[in-house]
């Protein structure tokens, strides 16, 4: 009885453990190469219309990405949601071809991204970490900048979106538009033309998923292990 006693505070012990930790965590990206850059531009004749731009920041830790959606539809069809989708657009342009949710941690679309904790979200959900679109009766044109730690520039990253695509989706889920990222040369303004600074940067890989198959496999055996224990004091 007593062993009994001491195996089940060990295990509950054990639980608390995992259930502190966040198996779907996504590490922040570093060492993303410099200036790479990669731009999505809308398609024409669907509706919103602009482009969505991510560049390595300076520290190579995160991309900037830089925003402009114009061409809203009916404001009632918002808030408007946009993310990283794990596959190119077909070249029909249908936006079901995208696939899902850049998420190469395996955090599913539920429960909705807490922004408050961007790591433990889907990198690719951007309107998740950084806000929907909300205000289009006023705001016709949607402009915003931010840094995302966690997806990255650096093709050997699981994280790389520079050949995934854009997808904004009204409230109701529908796709409403969507574009391939494709890389831009480095801009460097520096008189007329032809300066391409090529990103031949440094592509360390980025932190692969620690133990995560680990973990989740832990949280199961946690959770076999404590139906076993309570039908075994049945
Ligand atoms: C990189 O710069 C950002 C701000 O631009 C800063 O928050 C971050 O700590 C920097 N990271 C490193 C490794 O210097
Ligand atoms: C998106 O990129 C893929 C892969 O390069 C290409 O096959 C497809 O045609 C592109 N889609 C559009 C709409 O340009
Ligand atoms: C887009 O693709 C989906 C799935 O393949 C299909 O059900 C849908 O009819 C297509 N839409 C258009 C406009 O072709
Ligand atoms: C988001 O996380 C914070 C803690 O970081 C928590 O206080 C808050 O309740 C969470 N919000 C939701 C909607 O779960
Ligand atoms: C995009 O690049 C990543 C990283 O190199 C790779 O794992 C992934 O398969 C690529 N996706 C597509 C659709 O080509
Ligand atoms: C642009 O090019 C000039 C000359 O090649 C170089 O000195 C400068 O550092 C570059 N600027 C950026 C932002 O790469
Ligand atoms: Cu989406």
């Amino acid at each position: 009885m007593k062993l009994l006693i001491l195996f089940s505070s060990f295990l509950v012990l054990i639980c608390a453990v995992l259930a502190q930790q966040q198996p779907n965590d996504a590490p922040i990206t570093e060492n993303n190469p410099k200036m790479a850059t990669f731009q999505a531009i809308l398609q024409e004749k669907k509706p919103i219309q602009g482009q969505i731009t991510g560049v390595s920041s300076n520290n190579g830790t995160g991309v900037n990405f830089n925003i402009n959606f114009f061409d809203f539809p009916d404001a009632a069809m918002g808030p408007f949601k946009y993310h990283i989708h794990d596959l190119p657009v077909p070249q029909d342009g249908n936006c079901t071809g995208a696939g899902g949710h850049l998420s190469p941690y395996g955090r599913n679309d539920t429960p909705a991204c807490n922004a408050t904790q961007p790591g433990t979200c889907q990198p690719g959900d951007l309107s998740g970490k950084h806000g929907a679109i909300t205000d289009t009766a006023h705001e016709k044109n949607y402009q915003l900048m931010y840094l995302d730690l966690y997806v990255s520039t650096d093709p050997q990253s699981v994280s790389f979106f520079g050949n995934r695509s854009v997808v904004v989706h009204a409230a109701n889920g529908a796709r409403l538009n969507c574009g391939n990222f494709t890389q831009q040369m480095a801009s460097n303004t520096t008189g007329s033309g032809g300066s391409t600074t090529t990103t031949a940067g440094t592509s360390t890989p980025t932190g692969a998923a620690v133990g995560l198959a680990t973990v989740s496999k832990g949280g199961f055996v946690c959770a076999v292990a404590a139906m076993a224990y309570m039908l075994g004091t049945m």
